[in-house]
C-alpha cells in the first residue's frame, strides 16, 4: 500500500501528526504537496476542489489509500493506526487513543488561534493587539491545563508513564511529542516554566525524538522546520 498525504507545503502544520505515523511504522508514502513529480500543491487543491467527490474534503491534511479517502487527522489517524500497528486491538484502548487525539486537536487548534485571535482570513499584524491578550492566556492557563492533562494521564497508565495508552507507543505518543516540539518553538519561555510540572511528558517527547525511525526522519529533509506560515509560529512578543 502506497499511501498518499494531500497537505500544504512548505509547512509542518497539521499534515506532521500524519507523517510522524507513517514515518514511525516505516511506511510507503508521499507527500503529494512537497513533491512536484506527485504534483505538489495543484494536486492538493484539485482534490479540495473535485467536483465529483461523493465525499468531498473540507481541510488538508487528507489521505488517500488505494480508494479510501480520509480527512481530519484524529481521523486520519483512527484509520491508520490499526493498518500501521500503532493503536492498541483493545476497542476501549483504541477509543481513549482517538479521545487523546482529540485533545491534542483541540490544543493545535487553539496554539494556532493565538496568532489568529479575530480570524483566519486576516493577517496576524492586523490583529497583534488581540493576539498578546489571546496569548497571555494561553501561556498562563490552557499550556499548563493541556500539557497537565497530558502529565496526569502519563502519570495514571497501569503500564506505566512511557507511552500515553498502555505499555506500547500509539499515534497519540507521536502526536504528542509533535506538540510539545511545536509549543517549545513558539512559547519557548512558558514551556521552560512549566518544564518541573510535566516530567512525563518531556521525557515521552525525548523518547519518541530518539527512537531511530523518528530521529532518522528528524534528519532527513522530509522534514520541514517550523516557521511563521505555519500553527506554531515564534513571535517572541507572544511569549513570556
Ligand atoms: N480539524 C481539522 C482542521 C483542518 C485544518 O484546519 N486545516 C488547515 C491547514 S492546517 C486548512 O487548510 N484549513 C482551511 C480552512 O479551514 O478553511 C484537522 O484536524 O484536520
Amino acid at each position: 500500500m502506497r499511501y498518499e498525504l494531500f497537505y500544504w507545503p512548505g509547512i509542518p502544520g497539521r499534515g506532521e501528526f500524519v507523517r510522524l505515523a507513517l514515518e514511525a511504522a516505516g511506511a510507503d508514502y508521499v507527500d503529494v504537496g512537497n513533491d512536484e513529480r506527485a504534483g505538489g500543491v495543484a494536486a492538493v487543491e484539485a482534490l479540495l476542489e473535485d467536483a465529483a467527490a461523493t465525499r468531498p474534503a473540507f481541510a488538508p491534511p487528507v489521505l488517500r489509500a488505494g480508494r479510501t479517502l480520509v480527512g481530519q487527522v484524529a481521523a486520519i489517524l483512527q484509520f491508520l493506526g490499526p493498518r500501521l500497528g500503532l493503536v492498541a486491538k483493545d476497542a476501549g484502548d483504541a477509543l481513549w487513543t482517538h479521545q487523546l487525539q482529540l485533545t491534542i486537536a483541540d490544543l493545535v487548534a487553539e496554539s494556532h488561534d493565538v496568532h489568529h485571535p479575530v480570524g483566519i482570513g486576516s493577517y496576524y499584524e492586523d490583529q497583534k493587539a488581540e493576539a498578546r491578550r489571546r496569548a497571555e492566556e494561553f501561556r498562563t492557563q490552557r499550556i499548563p491545563k493541556f500539557l497537565g492533562h497530558f502529565e496526569r494521564v502519563l502519570a495514571r497508565n497501569p503500564k506505566g508513564p512511557a507511552h500515553l495508552v498502555g505499555a506500547r507507543l500509539s499515534y497519540a505518543d507521536l502526536s504528542l511529542f509533535h506538540a510539545v516540539e511545536g509549543l517549545r518553538y513558539a512559547f519557548p519561555k512558558a514551556v521552560a516554566r512549566i518544564g518541573d510540572d510535566i516530567p512525563h511528558v518531556l521525557a515521552l517527547a525525548e523518547a519518541v525524538k530518539e527512537r531511530p525511525d523518528i530521529a532518522a526522519y528528524l534528519r532527513s529533509d522530509r522534514r520541514l522546520p517550523f516557521n511563521e506560515q505555519d500553527i506554531f509560529r515564534r513571535y517572541p512578543e507572544l511569549d513570556g
